[in-house]
């Protein structure tokens, strides 16, 4: 993890409200405008940048807000991927009513909103076409936003989750945070053949 200050930690969540999911928690309380925030993060290796860019990618996470963020747009609690001159940063709040909402970061208009109905865990999935150079957001399998270009920056390519928002507080439960990069069948199926053939090559010695 990185950032960190005092306030911000992050543990394991055993079978979280009971319904069989382990996930893994950050808290953020910190409230330093420098300071306050903490994400874990996974660089792309060198060698995926073109495959990212030329094949598209998919982001997909299982979160639950687990203490309301006092700014839903404010991403401390957050999973967002950088690359190629962009953040898509998904920052997880809740309405008055403790429904979870999403803000997609965008320019222009700062943020696309979308408000899940409910609490408890649900599932974002982010599918970036590099064709149109945009991406849609899928939550529990419906659609919610579509053509989304993210947010202007650059920085290191990385998939990150956990806060973002230094000022801001909330608490998340991250059960699963997934970056797939499609890569076209041929090659799999070529690769896997080979291993096969390696294993069994080993185990006659
Ligand atoms: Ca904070």
């Amino acid at each position: 993890m990185i950032g960190i200050s005092e306030p911000v930690t992050g543990g394991p969540v055993t079978d979280d409200l009971g319904l069989g999911i382990d996930a893994w928690y950050v808290d953020d309380d910190g409230t330093d405008s420098r300071f306050g925030w903490g994400h874990y993060y996974q660089y792309i290796p060198w060698a995926q940048y073109e495959e990212v860019q030329t094949d598209g990618w998919k982001l997909t996470a299982r979160v639950r807000v687990s203490e309301a963020p006092d700014d839903p747009n404010g991403a401390s609690v957050f999973v967002g991927y950088v690359g190629d001159g962009a953040l898509y940063a998904l920052s997880l709040g809740t309405d008055a009513s403790g429904n979870q909402t999403l803000n997609a970061w965008e320019d222009g208009t700062g943020s696309r909103t979308y408000n899940t109905g409910s609490d408890g865990y649900h599932l974002y999935e982010v599918f970036y076409d590099p064709n149109v150079g945009s991406a849609d957001i899928f939550v529990d399998g419906t659609e919610a936003i579509r053509d989304w270009a993210g947010k202007t920056y650059y920085g290191d390519w990385v998939v990150s989750w956990g806060s973002l928002g230094p000022a801001s507080t909330g608490r998340g439960h991250y059960s699963l945070v997934e970056f797939e990069v499609p890569v076209p069948e041929p090659t799999a199926i070529a690769t896997l053949t080979l291993g096969g053939l390696l294993f069994l090559r080993r185990r006659r010695r």
